[in-house]
């Protein structure tokens, strides 16, 4: 077989290689979107910002386009030009066309303008960083401290008492009473990034240093977002509901979540299962002996529409899925399989159905 011959057949194999690869790809984001224990909701999206940080992020992002388009449309408009309107042709004279040297006007020309577009995108993009990260706090704003976790989120309101995970929930805010929610963002262990790009930029989340971002959502609904800075194995399964609730709806929650935890007696044995297993060391239920840190607060568990940084609906048959084998929803997740019975788990979930 030819050189050629041999070279053909590997560029052959290869690009049925990258279909089959293609193939499985898109196989994948199939059982990703339709496993119907996943939770639905609209798109992560950029192009609804719906909070003042993201819109002035948004305009500043399609005024950088434009010129960047502009710039590119003069360019490869040109060099398309150039390439057809002087290709070679065959009656040409092969010899070297004259060569110029030295031309002050062109010089001076192609170092202005450039030096001018990067001195105004610069400009533009240095007043929405200081518009963003100087406004002034006002006295009404809400406190949450966040907290990147291996691979979940957890959200302190440190005012209010309150403890949750991966679900948070702020007011909307009025542009004329403006209630924003200034995010104090810390990590546990490894870089993460908190990113809801309806709301704000991203901003990572670093091992030994307080960073800070605000919001003031302008409309009522659910946000998604996303951990956007690979922190480990299940770094893309580390995502966010931010719940913007009407002021209303704001407070009770607020005040079913300052209740201390539901001491129903209802599901007394499957609570005596999860006080005798190491739950409690990593699992907080308030009012119980269950005060570990590692994991999220459970106190309020049922209150909480997903499971697990939002992989699963929240709902017993995915909480005994959960409970049985975490690795089946999170490969690499750190919460390990307990190797407990089905009705130690049953009753566990039972116990569990009861912490709203
Ligand atoms: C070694 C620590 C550890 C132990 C022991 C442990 N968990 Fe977890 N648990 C975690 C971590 C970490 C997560 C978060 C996993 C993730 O989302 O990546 C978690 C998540 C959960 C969740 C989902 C919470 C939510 O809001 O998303 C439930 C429910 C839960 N654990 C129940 C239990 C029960 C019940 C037991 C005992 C049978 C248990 N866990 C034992 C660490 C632990
Ligand atoms: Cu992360």
């Amino acid at each position: 077989m030819g050189q050629r011959m041999k070279r053909r057949n590997m560029g052959k194999s290869k690009s049925v290689r990258a279909l089959l690869g293609i193939g499985m790809f898109v196989g994948w984001l199939q059982t990703c979107f339709a496993a119907d224990d996943s939770p639905k909701a609209a798109p992560i999206n950029i192009f609804s910002p719906s909070s003042t940080p993201a819109i002035e992020i948004s305009h500043l992002a399609v005024f950088v386009f434009c010129i960047t388009g502009v710039v590119f449309a003069v360019v490869a408009g040109l060099l398309v030009l150039v390439i057809f309107r002087y290709r070679a042709r065959k009656q040409d004279d092969p010899s070297e066309p004259p060569q110029v040297y030295g031309s002050n006007q062109i010089e001076l020309a192609w170092t202005v303008i450039p030096v001018l577009i990067v001195v105004v995108l610069f400009l533009a993009t240095a007043r929405v960083i200081f518009a963003i990260q100087d406004a002034p706090k006002p006295a009404s704003a809400l406190d949450v401290t966040v907290t990147g976790h291996q691979f979940w989120w957890e959200f302190r309101y440190p005012k209010l008492g309150i403890v949750t995970a991966n679900e948070l929930h702020v007011p909307v805010s009025d542009p004329n009473h403006p209630t924003p929610t200034y995010l104090k963002l810390m990590s546990a262990d490894v870089d993460h990034s908190f990113w809801v790009p309806e709301l704000a930029g991203k901003t990572d989340l670093i091992p030994n240093r307080v960073n800070e971002l605000w919001i003031d959502p302008l409309r009522t609904g659910v946000y998604l977002g996303q951990c956007a800075q690979f922190c480990g194995m299940e770094h893309a399964k580390m995502l966010i509901r931010v719940y913007v609730d009407t002021p209303d709806g704001f407070a009770s929650w607020v005040n079913n979540q300052r209740q201390i935890g539901n001491q129903d007696s209802a599901a007394q044995a499957g609570r005596h299962v999860f006080e005798t297993q190491s739950c409690i060391n990593c699992h907080t239920v308030s009012g119980t002996v269950a005060t570990g840190r590692f994991g999220p607060d459970l106190t309020h568990l049922m209150s909480r529409s997903t499971i697990a940084s939002g992989i699963a609906l929240n709902n017993e048959k995915n909480l005994h899925d959960w409970i049985k084998d975490p690795d089946h929803f999170k490969r690499g997740c750190l919460m390990p399989a307990m190797q407990l019975s089905d009705e130690q788990i049953d009753g566990i979930v039972a116990y569990l159905s009861t912490l709203r």
